[in-house]
Order: C-alpha cells, then structure tokens, then sequence
C-alpha cells in the first residue's frame, strides 16, 4: 500500500518535472506537453515497477552457495496474464483517445477546412469516406489549389471558421527557408510574428522534400514540392526561437536553419515597415549583369575604384603603357 502511494508521488511528480521539453511558446503546445506529461508518468511508474521487481527479484532469488537444486517449476498463471494483457491494453487505448482529442483540438483533422474549402475533398475529411465521395474532376486536378488531401494543423477549435489574423507563405529549398508576406509583399529569412495572433503558414518546398520544425510550438509540418500543406499557431510568448529543418534535404541539411521572432504588435509593425521600405527602395535592387559582355575597363572598374587606383595610379605604374584602358 506504501509502496503504491510512494509510486504514485513519484510518478506524478516527475511526469511534471522531467525537464526533457524545450519552453513551451504557444498555445498548441500546451496541448501536445499534457499528453507528453501524461504519457511521460505513466512510462514512469511502468519503469520503476518492472526495475524494482527485477532488482529485488535479482537479490531475493540468487544462488546461494552450494545450492544446486532446481528452480520451483512455474508453468504460467492465468490470472496474472489476463492482467497483465489488460492493464496495457486499458492504458494505451487512453493514450490513443487523449491524443485523438488533443490532435483534434489543435485542428489537425481539418486544416485548411476553415478558410478554403476548395482545396480540400471531402473524401480527405473522413478515412473510408472515399468509397462515396466523387472523383475530383481534371479541373480541379489541374488548379494549383487542388488538393486531395489537406495536410498540416489548421485552425484551432476556438478559430474554426475563421480565416487567420496573419498568413505567411513558407518556401523550403535546399537550404534555406524564406518567408512571404502576401499582405505587404515582404519577403524575408526569418520569421516575425505577432504575439497572441492567429497564425497561418502555407508550407511549401522548391526542390525536395524539408519539414518545418518549430520545436518550442510543439510543431512540425512537411514541405512537399507541388503542393501546399499547412500549420496554424497561436504564439502566447515571446522571444526568440529556432527554425529547424526536420527532414534530410541534402548535404547541408544541418545548416538549414533560422530563427521566429516572436514580437509585441508594435515590433513586429515596425519590422515589417523596415522590411517594405528595403524592399521598395530602389538603391537595393541587384541588377543582374554578364561579365562576358563588358570591356575590360567595365568589368575592372569596381574592383579597382575599391582598391582606391585610379587612373593616375596605373599609369605610373604602367609608364609605357600609354593605352592603359582603365
Ligand atoms: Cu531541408
């Protein structure tokens, strides 16, 4: 009786306070860090039942000196068994509903569902549902918006309905993630976003396949070439966090990373203009040029004016050159 109440404690206590989770920065990843919680207590009490019988088992049961008998012959026990069957079976039967819901709660069985209804079938709302639903007609197969299956975490339940209050574009390539703001036409590396706004990422990739990791939200979503998937978010805490790339891509997998900003609405407003002002200003523009259709003296100049030579320079350098073309 003892022994269950100290196992409870403790199981319950270090099922909150494993300290394995990086902070937590939205509100879904309150969501995903109970049923960790949960899962994390129940393994927990499971570690240190089986441990605890073995070690004891080990000392009480040894082989003492000089005894060579036997073992007692144990041929199982019904009972016991069905128990043991049935316990696990009850539990995991919990964990799969709890995280059912959570999942649910989160809107991960009907992204997309909320703001374009178009780009979702109704054969991908329900498995099985397919038999009944209609084939998708070569019209919508050819529309880019087409998609047969949404992917991703939509709205959340509170949200449902409702398009987000920011939408940011998500482009993977190999390797470097690169963010669109359809609103305001910026385009940047990183990721600012408000706090306590609802947030949608429309996720795709250019080359292979990434996957957008945001391990302080508790989300990762695939970036699939050819078509859209998506994650919507609440940030309730701000900061900044990392951006990984979760899926091998290719040799510089590991450096593909970047970082979300997580701002106050007057922050994240000042970027933003910082961001369109860089963008519109026309010193800024990089105008591409083909080395192989300029002079010599085109092609050298803005080395050389760097390296402070002028002309003067070169030709005392050059004295009797007197056809120094730069
Ligand atoms: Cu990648």
């Amino acid at each position: 009786m003892l022994t269950g109440i100290v196992l409870t404690l403790v199981s319950l206590w270090y099922g909150q306070n494993h300290g394995l989770l990086p902070i937590a920065a939205s509100e879904e990843a309150t969501h995903v860090d109970n049923l960790f919680n949960a899962m994390m207590t129940i393994s927990t009490g499971l570690f240190i039942i089986v441990e605890g019988v073995i070690i004891i088992s080990a000392i009480r049961f040894r082989k003492r000196k000089d005894d060579n008998t036997d073992g007692s012959p144990v041929h199982g026990n019904v009972p016991l068994e069905i128990l043991w069957t049935a316990i696990p079976a009850v539990i995991v039967l919990w964990i799969s509903i709890y995280s059912f819901e959570i999942y649910n709660e989160m809107g991960g069985f009907d992204p997309m569902a909320a703001n374009d209804p178009h780009a979702m079938h109704a054969q991908a709302k329900m498995p099985g549902a397919a038999i009944a639903a209609p084939l998708p007609t070569s019209e919508e197969l050819s529309s880019p918006k087409s998609n047969l299956i949404a992917i991703g975490v939509g709205a959340a339940a509170k949200n449902e309905g409702k398009p987000a209050d920011l939408v940011v574009n998500v482009t993977g390539l190999q390797y470097a993630w690169i963010f669109n703001y359809p609103d305001s036409g910026v385009t940047s590396g990183e990721l600012h976003i408000p706090v306590d706004k609802d947030v949608q990422l429309n996720i795709s990739a250019n080359d292979v396949i990434h996957a957008l990791w945001l391990p302080e939200f508790r989300l990762k979503q695939d970036a699939i070439p050819g078509r859209t998937t998506e994650i919507r978010f609440t940030a309730n805490r701000l900061g900044e966090y990392p951006i990984r790339c979760a899926e091998l891509c290719g040799a510089y997998h590991g450096s593909m990373n970047t970082q979300l900003f997580v701002q106050t609405a007057e922050e994240y407003n000042t970027w933003l203009q910082s961001q369109e002002v860089a963008s519109n200003s026309p010193g800024e523009q990089v105008v591409a040029v083909n080395p192989a259709k300029m002079s010599d003296r085109e092609f050298l100049a803005p080395y050389a004016s760097e390296m402070g030579i002028n002309s003067e320079i070169l030709k005392q350098i050059h004295p009797t050159d007197s056809h120094n073309q730069i």
